[in-house]
């Protein structure tokens, strides 16, 4: 259901606008106007191609290169103020509006209640769901991403925080574990819980999380990656991403020394020096 755009400077001179939009172009007859995702392949995108491929939305995907600096442009950063993709923009919001949406988590609650898919209405079905919703949000999530940091990408590789690291991702998936010990999805039924889980549980062992001891885990993540739109989604690739050097300066200055005010900008000819 993907259409691939260019990079997110492009998009924003021709139709990229904040919620408060009011450029309206007609809707196509009998179809639904494709939602702008700002986009890297990595395990927090592919939560938002996942999610589309199973609603059957249609998207247009923009990558958006975070290794270049993209995530700092004013374009995109008046969609997404945290400097983060993923993030959307529904050209059919509420009241028939544009809306633009950051935070992996807040847009699954947003489409699952768009289309009334993977997010149950009732409440104790859906206080279900967020409670695994944002246990991935503030524990799968977070620590998977300092582990692999710390093990993948520190120039120094401390011992303490890899172990750290590490122990925080036995824990989770030990908690991961019990939960689907007696049910076959996070929240019983497949939901946007699951859906925000499986990009990174698809990439534990290659993070050097050993899976073996956690079979309930083990089974969930075969019968997740058995789904067609969640193959579909975790197939969502970018040329790009192929060729970025995690090892060059200025790569690392800007996903690794942010501050206020974004990331400093590295002379290629002196990596030490900041510009
Ligand atoms: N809590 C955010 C996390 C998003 C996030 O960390 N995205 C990373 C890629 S996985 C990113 O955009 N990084 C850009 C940067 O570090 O500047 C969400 O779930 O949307």
């Amino acid at each position: 259901m993907a259409r691939i755009a260019d990079g997110p400077s492009a998009r924003s001179r021709r139709n990229a606008k904040p919620a408060s939009a009011t450029v309206k172009p007609a809707r196509p007859a009998g179809g639904t106007r494709p939602i702008d995702l700002y986009y890297w392949p990595t395990p927090n995108g592919w939560k938002i191609t996942i999610m589309l491929e199973e609603c059957g939305l249609p998207y247009t995907m923009i990558p958006l290169d975070i290794s270049k600096g993209d995530q700092f442009k004013p374009e995109f950063l008046a969609i997404s103020p945290n400097n983060r993709m993923p993030a959307i923009v529904d050209p059919d919001g509420p009241g028939g509006r544009p809306i633009s949406i950051f935070e992996s988590g807040a847009i699954l609650q947003y489409l699952g209640r768009k289309t009334g898919k993977f997010y149950p209405k009732d409440e104790r079905s859906r206080v279900e769901v967020e409670q695994w919703l944002f246990w991935q949000m503030a524990n799968l999530g977070p620590k998977a991403g300092e582990a692999n940091h710390f093990r993948n990408y520190a120039a120094d590789k401390l011992p303490y925080a890899i172990a750290r690291f590490a122990n925080e991702m036995n824990r989770i998936y030990g908690v991961m574990n019990s939960r689907l010990a007696d049910r076959e999805f996070l929240a019983g039924r497949y939901s946007i819980a699951d859906i925000a889980c499986v990009g990174w549980a698809s990439r534990a062992e290659r993070h050097g999380h050993d899976l073996g001891a956690f079979a309930n885990v083990r089974r969930w993540l075969k019968t997740m990656l058995a789904r067609p739109a969640v193959k579909r989604g975790l197939s969502v690739k970018v040329e790009a991403a192929f060729h970025v050097d995690i090892n060059d300066p200025k790569v690392r200055a800007i996903l690794f020394n942010q501050r206020a005010g974004g990331a400093p900008r590295v002379d290629a000819s002196n990596p030490a020096s900041e510009l």
